[in-house]
């Protein structure tokens, strides 16, 4: 059953893909043209005739390529895998992928950026979309989650007016995928619900190293429901088996201009290497009866519940081991729904989770042209499904048969509903009451606590690139009553902060305010994330003439699943002093040392110079973005001369201590910029 419907998926789009090397050249109708390179003109130099078919056809369909982009998320870029269930949730939930313990279910994530166009840079400081797509044999449940656990507003009603107010102004359009401008913080100041998401989003989460190494979170509370019908609320986490990593703001801006496909190109290269990228599901629970007992409102998507009080619960994995083969065709067109439920999952009443629910299809009947994009080959479910719905734009499906109505008796009142027992989905009689009105809950007024717990929660180095961020961006802010509002809102949070940034900007800081809130949360810090080796790359510069070490120390690298990548001055081959030859990956005019997570210098035998006038720059800047900087033989000379020898993660001749650096990743105890 298991293997049946991994497969089942897989066929399904083996189905749909078509491949047309080797293939005559046919118009859609199928019939094979004899020229393809002129259109069909009255004499050679005459004009283009009406009745060419075959041109027209062409260009009809080159001129409809494109469809809407989505609203927000429009950067994206996905992949196929599997999740397979460790530990069954049957206690809490009776969803058969959650319960069935070692279960495969084939997913599809797509991962994005929220307020860039389609064509935008990758490395914006911004929220990433983390959008799971499970096919599971009970039908699809799509985990449309964000890589950070809470959102800039309580209530759905008023995400049209902060998106456009966080997208380019529409006065000239500009800045393209950036909060860093006045109509964003304008918002902020003025729906201070925003403030514990805004830490977030100031902090290095905001810029990961990876797609790969980022955390997922489904942010609202959803709840599960088990076979006797018993309900508990839950939150959805995925926690990456490489740890949670980030590049420094510095580093992305440059990023942006060297390889603004940076997250695709790391997620694409990973999963074709064979480094399938993993993440592990977790889920905090919380029993109905608990529902009132802390000092938050589970309900409230601006919070999160501490995993020191509700721990994360581990319960599968995830793996993405398939590129796609057609971006446009399964990226793109992929359409998630935070509605897409199965049996045993269910929603709570969070207002923006509410809003969502509405929201979801009514973009795709837009961006994909009408009600039946779930027959897109991405969005089909592996189990059958059969109801009335007929027509419509682009109906693949062709129903067999005269009825197309419920109720009916000329086929037996089919398709018909099923019980519950039979795996018939019916809604948590979740309990409400109260009147109707237009308010936000009492419950949801306290905007600042967990802003707080999350600056608690930081390590010096984190509150630092913080203080950095808010200065950067309050600093492109021109109006200088937006910056006073923010500072003035963040004095709620932290004095150090909002003196820090005050200073940046030569402001006078607002009055210090007594902040009596002073809870941590230790698993909020990326100073406590996983760190390991495998697939952190180093840039290895290296000439003609480089030492025969060079390559023990590749081999090593490579065995500690560490990707090196030759740099050099030019392309093609390099030969060692001893003749033996390495392939150059990169050079210094199409590569830069923020590409890379540490550098390794090595030289041409008895060199005391580096080889290129670019290098020495290439060293410097990596040294300063707190870089593992290793160097063996003449390559150490080098290091001397850039006056960077005795600093930390600064290691010669030692290829273990080198890879013991890389594993740390940053040293950010060397002298030098944050
Ligand atoms: Fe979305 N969101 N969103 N969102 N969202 C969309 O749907 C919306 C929110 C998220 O890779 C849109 O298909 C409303 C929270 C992801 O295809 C749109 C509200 C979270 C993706 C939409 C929210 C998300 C979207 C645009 C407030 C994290 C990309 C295109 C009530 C839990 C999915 C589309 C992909 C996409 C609406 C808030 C995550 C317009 C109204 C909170 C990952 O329908």
């Amino acid at each position: 059953m298991t293997n049946e419907d991994k497969n089942k998926k897989q066929k399904q789009l083996d189905q749909d893909r078509v491949k047309d090397q080797d293939q005559a050249l046919t118009t859609n109708q199928g019939l094979k043209m004899a020229e393809d390179e002129f259109s069909l003109k009255a004499g050679e130099r005459g004009s283009t005739l009406l009745e060419d078919f075959h041109f027209r056809e062409k260009m009809t369909h080159f001129d409809h390529e494109r469809i809407p982009e989505r609203v927000v998320h429009a950067r994206g870029y996905g992949a196929h895998g599997e999740f397979e269930l460790y530990e069954s949730l049957a206690p809490f939930t009776k969803a058969n992928f959650l319960t069935e313990t070692g279960k495969k279910t084939p997913v599809f994530v797509r991962f994005s950026t929220v307020q860039g166009s389609r064509g935008s840079f990758e490395l914006a400081r911004d929220v990433r979309g983390f959008a799971t797509k499970f096919y599971t044999d009970e039908g699809n449940f799509d985990l449309v989650g964000n890589n950070m656990p809470v959102f800039f507003m309580q209530d759905g009603i008023k995400f049209p007016d902060f998106v456009h107010a966080v997208k380019p102004e529409p006065h000239h359009e500009m800045p393209q995928a950036a909060t860093a401008h006045d109509t964003f913080w304008d918002w902020i100041a003025n729906n201070q619900e925003s403030a514990h998401m805004v830490m977030w989003a100031m902090s290095d989460r905001a810029i990961p190293r990876s797609y790969r190494m980022m955390e997922g979170f489904g942010v609202h509370t959803f709840r599960l429901v088990n076979e006797q019908g018993q309900a508990f609320f839950v939150k959805f986490h995925w926690k990456p088996v490489l740890g949670v990593h980030s590049v420094i703001w510095d580093e992305a801006q440059k990023i942006n201009g060297d390889d603004p496909d940076f997250h695709r190109r790391d997620l694409y290269e990973s999963i074709e290497q064979g480094n399938h990228p993993e993440f592990e599901l977790g889920v905090q629970i919380i029993n109905e009866e608990d529902e009132f007992s802390f000092d938050f409102d589970i309900l409230d998507p601006t919070k999160i519940w501490p995993e020191e009080d509700v721990p994360v619960k581990i319960i599968g994995k995830m793996t993405l081991n398939r590129n796609v083969d057609n971006v446009f065709a399964e990226t793109e067109q992929v359409a998630f729904h935070p509605g897409s439920v199965v049996p045993g999952i269910d929603f709570s009443n969070d207002p923006l989770l509410q809003a969502r629910l509405f929201s979801y299809t009514d973009t795709q009947l837009i961006r994909l042209g009408g009600p039946n994009f779930h027959e897109l080959p991405i969005n089909r479910p592996v189990c059958p499904f059969h109801n009335n719905q007929r027509d419509g734009y682009g109906r693949k499906t062709i129903n067999v048969g005269q009825v197309s109505y419920h109720k009916n008796s000329l086929a037996n009142n089919t398709p018909k509903p099923v019980s519950e027992e039979e795996g018939g989905f019916s809604h948590y009689q979740g309990k409400v009451e109260g009147r109707k009105v237009r308010a936000r809950s009492e419950s949801f007024t306290d905007h600042f606590s967990q802003a707080i717990l999350f600056w608690n929660s930081m390590s010096d180095v984190e509150k630092q690139h913080i203080i950095n961020a808010f200065s950067f961006e309050l600093g492109k802010c021109k109006e200088m009553t937006i910056r006073e509002q923010v500072l003035e809102m963040y004095s709620n949070v932290s004095h150090e902060l909002v003196s820090s940034v005050a200073q940046n900007l030569g402001m006078q800081a607002p009055k210090k305010k007594e902040i009596t809130y002073t809870k941590s949360s230790p698993a909020l810090s990326q100073a406590n994330t996983t760190y390991k080796t495998d697939t952190r790359t180093v840039g290895v510069i290296a000439a003609d003439g480089f030492p025969e070490e060079l390559h023990r120390v590749i081999n090593e690298l490579k065995q500690a699943n560490i990707i090196p990548q030759i740099v050099s001055d030019h392309q093609g081959r390099i030969q060692g002093k001893d003749g033996s030859e390495l392939t150059v990956d990169d050079t210094f005019q199409t590569s830069d040392s923020v590409l890379f997570d540490s550098i390794l210098i090595t030289n041409k035998e008895g060199k005391t110079s580096l080889f290129s006038k670019e290098a020495p720059y290439f060293v410097k800047e990596a040294f300063l973005h707190y870089k593992p900087t290793g160097a063996i033989k003449e390559g150490t000379n080098i290091i001397q001369d850039l006056q960077i020898s005795g600093e930390s993660g600064v290691v010669k001749d030692d290829s273990k201590q080198f890879i013991e650096a890389i594993r740390k990743a940053r040293f950010w105890d060397r002298s030098g910029k944050k």
